[in-house]
């Protein structure tokens, strides 16, 4: 039912839908309805209780007629093999399918299909259940297993599953199919537009965006099926608490399991909970409620810290979580790591462990030659090797929900995160715009309110916040972050002028973005650390709050070298860069401005556009990873801060020796 109104909608939006939504939107009053709840999702993790199977790896694929999008759902292409209905070709899982080929299956707009066998084992088929899980599919998925419709989820860039247990055959071949559509309309979360043009053919379908990062779609993370016992530990979620000398901690937990009690008369389950330090030594035990809640006393704690903050950053404990039956019987067992720490923030600071903190980082894409946005197991650990070597302590996710796996390295490596749910340039504010926009952020926060690296909620990038409707809009938005989860504070990238802005009051913290001698006054140096000066001063005395630069920088072709500098130069990148620190070091000594992220880590795609040559050059490190000359100048910037800030020491390797200046003693 929803698919045939969704793929109706996009033959309908044809290009004079923008016109009509904008002029709706005038009119619309948004009403707050409530959000879908997400349950479970754990990551799936082994245990005595608890077994995982991947599923990456080659798939068959299958692109459909873009002018025909329904006739696979038409033609039960779910019912038998994919190949059975057509020629397939190999694609993998985890990518996104748009750079693996040779041909336009780039540009493609619409389904595409996926399938794969996979063996359930016999054992399997006694008193468990089994779980299938996605990690992400970009924009919107529809999975059936044995040709049985299974799970439908929208939204890119966030997890989903659903049990099998009953769908799998035990001791023989299954099959998953998987039909991803990855149009983006007005109201789809971030949105586009699907518009019908001619072509030398006659017409065609074009999917337009306003956002600066290609539409990369398909199977983007894991695929796993993982098995439960009947009754099960569905959900944990944890907080914790450190003493003001940061001596005692306190993990709280609560449990949701899900399945009956053992008999008629056992519904009084409970859960024993055990914390172990890092070498494994056990630090605090207890029983739970009988809500399934507890707490645990920890003495002589290691908190978490963030990198370069504590000789030690990112400590984790192992919180083991048993479920019994009331006569004992063990249920279930669950593992997941715990940093302990506090977050405070006023009008003019933010506290980790009641220090305060400057950050010092990046925005980001998850993007890579070859494989788009899939998930990348060695792209990821060169990218935490990359940030703890230019000495960044943070990074916002912009502009979407990041790896559930980079989430736990960043937990292991005290990179804190600013958590950014999908929603960029949102505009033309309209209801179900909103309660996709909301349901995002209820699965992000489902999805990692136990992490200890995220320290910050984004609830949008760039959003047009001038706009009629922004100030109800982001209200809604912000009231039910708080209302999910109270122990981060809530902030959102801005680009619109201070001026106009409607969305900053319902901000803990206030980002900008700006693009000073790029987007405004190209090339001119000289007209960049007082506006920068000016508009974080402007900020901070329209909403009295804490002032982040989210994004400052400018397009760099690596290796184009030009002195004096002249723009996508690697002279003039670092120039702006410089003329950022000085504006950066004037505002910090006023205690309300609280970090600089440079806009991006790395090159990446974009849309074909005249403006980016092959994609976005903002990069620090080239899209393999390598660093530009801004890089180095970063480099010493963020240590320096850190030096400063943290008391932390200089890497030996930071400063190149040029000559003796007469200090070296006489060996
Ligand atoms: C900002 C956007 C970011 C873009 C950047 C740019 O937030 O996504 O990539 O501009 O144009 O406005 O480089």
């Amino acid at each position: 039912m929803g698919l045939w109104r969704f793929l109706k909608s996009i033959w309908l939006f044809s290009f004079v839908s923008g016109l009509f939504l904008l002029h709706f939107s005038i009119a619309l009053i948004l009403i707050n309805k409530e959000v879908p709840q997400s349950r479970g999702m754990l990551y799936p993790r082994e245990s005595e209780t608890r077994e995982v199977r991947s599923l990456d790896g080659i798939w068959n694929f299958v692109r459909s007629d873009q002018a025909n999008p329904t006739q696979g759902v038409r033609e039960e292409w779910y019912s038998k093999d994919l190949s059975k209905s057509g020629p397939t070709i190999p694609m993998p899982v985890p990518a996104s399918y748009n750079d693996i080929t040779t041909d336009n299956l780039r540009d493609h707009v619409g389904t595409v299909w996926y399938d794969r066998k996979f063996f359930a084992p016999r054992s399997w088929a006694v008193d468990q259940r089994v779980w299938l899980r996605f990690g992400s599919v970009h924009y919107e998925a529809y999975v059936w297993v044995n040709g049985q419709k299974v799970v439908k989820h929208e939204i890119g860039h966030l997890p989903f599953e659903a049990e099998v247990t009953h769908l799998l055959k035990y001791g023989a071949e299954n099959r998953v199919t998987v039909m991803c559509d990855n149009a983006l309309i007005q109201t789809t979360v971030p949105q586009g537009r699907i518009t019908e043009l001619p072509n030398d053919e006659g017409m065609t379908i074009v999917q337009s965006y306003t956002f600066d990062f290609f539409n990369y779609a398909g199977i983007h993370r894991s695929v796993h099926l993982y098995t439960t016992p009947k009754t099960f530990i569905e959900e944990v979620v944890v907080t914790t608490n450190l003493s003001k000398d940061n001596v005692g901690g306190e993990v709280l937990y609560s449990v949701k399991f899900n399945g009956s009690a053992i008999n008629e008369a056992d519904n009084a389950l409970y859960v024993r909970a055990q914390l172990y330090d890092r070498e494994g030594k056990l630090v605090a035990n207890g029983t739970s409620d009988a809500q399934l809640s507890g707490s645990l006393q920890v003495d002589n704690v290691n908190p978490w810290w963030p990198y370069l903050m504590h000789p030690e950053p990112g400590y984790l404990y192992q919180l083991e979580v048993k479920l019994h039956a009331s006569n004992d019987e063990l249920l279930d067992v669950y593992r997941l790591k715990v940093g302990l720490r506090t977050l405070s923030w006023s009008n003019a600071t933010f506290q980790i462990n009641g220090r305060p903190v400057y950050f010092r980082g990046f925005g980001r894409h998850e993007d890579a030659d070859v494989r788009g946005k899939g998930l990348d197991n060695a792209l990821m650990v060169r990218d935490f090797n990359l940030l703890k070597w230019i000495g960044a302590n943070a990074y916002r996710t912009s502009h979407y929900p990041y790896s559930e796996e980079s989430m736990q390295f960043a937990d292991e490596h005290g990179i804190m995160i600013v958590d950014e749910c999908p929603s960029v340039d949102a505009e033309n504010y309209n209801q179900e715009l909103l309660g996709k926009h909301k349901s995002s952020l209820e699965q992000l926060i489902h999805r990692d309110r136990n992490h200890p690296s995220v320290v910050m909620w984004s609830i949008a990038n760039e959003p047009r916040t001038r706009e009629m409707n922004a100030d109800s809009y982001f209200q809604l938005v912000a009231n039910l972050t708080r209302s999910l989860d109270k122990t981060r504070p809530i902030t959102a990238a801005i680009a619109t002028p201070w001026t106009d802005d409607k969305a900053g009051r319902f901000l803990d913290i206030i980002s900008f973005n700006r693009y000073n001698a790029w987007y405004s006054n190209t090339g001119r140096l000289d007209m960049v650390t007082k506006k920068v000066v000016e508009e974080a001063v402007a900020w901070n005395k329209k909403y009295n709050k804490p002032v982040i630069m989210a994004e400052y920088g400018a397009d760099t072709l690596e290796g184009l070298h030009l002195q004096p500098a002249y723009v996508w130069s690697e002279e003039f990148q670092t120039e702006v860069f410089a003329r950022h620190f000085k504006a950066f070091d004037i505002l910090r000594k006023k205690g309300w401005f609280i970090g600089e992220f440079v806009w991006n880590f790395a090159d990446f795609k974009t849309a074909q556009s005249y403006t980016r040559v092959g994609g976005n050059k903002k990069g620090v490190f080239t899209r393999a990873r390598q660093p530009k000359a801004s890089a180095h100048l970063l480099r010493k910037r963020y240590f320096a801060l850190a030096r400063e800030l943290d008391d932390s020491s200089f890497p030996e390797d930071l400063f190149t020796y040029i000559a003796d200046m007469g200090k070296t003693e006489n060996a």
